[in-house]
């Protein structure tokens, strides 16, 4: 053989195996996981923030585990570009796309293009209406219940309210059908101001928001932000304002950084309602995967969140979310669209 060929031969040789390696197929998977590479793409609307890096990091964790060729299309709060990329992942030949939240009225055409082309789909947040698409969500009624049922442990069911609400999103409207429900059977719940942003810079403009609400009425001592980053708004501007001794905030989600803010001494945050995200994202690709095979998959799939208090995160001395997945087995694996086949020891 010529220098030159074996050189070029030694040089590919280890990457055929890896490739090999990487095609290798689940043992005892039906067709075509047990060939392995299957491609699927992951489609996000929203990319940013730790709720979207810890779903998205799960998802891949789980399509590793599947040997599956995940694709990875980072949104960036655009609806066109949403759209343009479900087009190419139709164009590269993917088997499934779960779609990670977005806008229903800019998606509907672009994924019946997926579905005609017999491409599998799945929704996490996004609600596409259509019998053919299982929808993921973290159970956000009973998410918002357990954190409102906390708030009136914690402060009766009489006071003065901020609430923290960007409408069009699944999950926050579907949260927000709880406060609505909630005021109405407390009417000593006064709610006196309203804000909320979602962006590539949420926590921040939040606080803003924040910082403008709480100065206008002193008076608010409970904040509803049911979203991470509503939250962690809401305590920078409580804290600015220096009265963060006078606000208590509940909220949705929870990552390491949430963990910290919550427990550190002096918080204001001092409860939210979570799922683990890595998990939540998992169980989005599983749901993928069963539909590729052919296997039943339900219509609606929930993965229920836990109530986190910071006085209960405090006492068990969690710092974060990997010492929480010890601790509370919801954090750790979901029972949600499992298989004997797929693997799920993921973290
Ligand atoms: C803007 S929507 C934000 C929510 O999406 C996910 O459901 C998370 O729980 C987050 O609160």
């Amino acid at each position: 053989m010529r220098l030159f060929t074996r050189l070029a031969l030694s040089a590919v040789a280890p990457l055929l195996l890896a490739q090999t390696a990487l095609a290798a197929g689940v043992n005892g998977a039906p067709a075509p996981f047990d060939k392995g590479g299957v491609k699927v793409a992951l489609v996000s609307y929203i990319s940013a923030g730790d709720f979207f890096q810890a779903y998205q990091a799960g998802a891949e964790a789980q399509a590793k585990a599947l040997d599956i060729d995940l694709r990875v299309f980072p949104g960036r709060q655009d609806a066109a570009a949403q759209r343009e990329q479900i087009l190419q992942a139709i164009n590269l030949g993917v088997s499934a796309i779960v779609i990670d939240h977005g806008l229903p009225e800019s998606l509907g055409d672009v994924v019946q293009q997926a579905l005609d082309k017999g491409i599998k789909v799945v929704a996490f947040d996004v609600n596409l209406n259509n019998p053919k698409i299982p929808q993921v969500e973290q159970s956000d009624h009973e998410l918002a219940d357990l954190a409102l049922k906390q708030v009136v442990k914690e402060n009766g069911n009489s006071f003065k309210a901020g609430y923290v609400y960007v409408a069009g999103f699944a999950p926050l409207d579907r949260r927000n059908e709880v406060w609505d429900a909630f005021k109405k059977q407390n009417a000593g719940v006064v709610e006196k101001a309203r804000f909320g942003n979602v962006s590539d810079t949420t926590a921040t403009s939040t606080a803003d928001q924040a910082k403008a609400a709480l100065a206008a009425n002193p008076d608010i001592s409970v904040i509803f932000a049911p979203y991470d980053e509503f939250a962690r708004g809401v305590k920078l501007a409580a804290t600015d304002l220096g009265i963060a001794n006078k606000l208590k905030i509940y909220s949705a989600d929870v990552s390491t950084a949430d963990i910290q803010e919550i427990t550190e001494p002096g918080s204001p945050w001092v409860a939210t309602v979570a799922t683990n995200p890595a998990v939540v994202g998992a169980v989005s690709i599983r749901a993928a995967a069963l539909q590729v095979a052919g296997q039943e998959v339900p219509h609606q799939i929930t993965v229920k969140p836990t109530l986190l208090t910071q006085e209960g995160l405090r006492a068990a001395n969690v710092q974060t979310i990997e010492e929480l997945a010890k601790k509370v087995p919801a954090f750790n694996a979901s029972d949600a669209v499992t298989a004997s086949w797929i693997p799920d020891k993921l973290f």
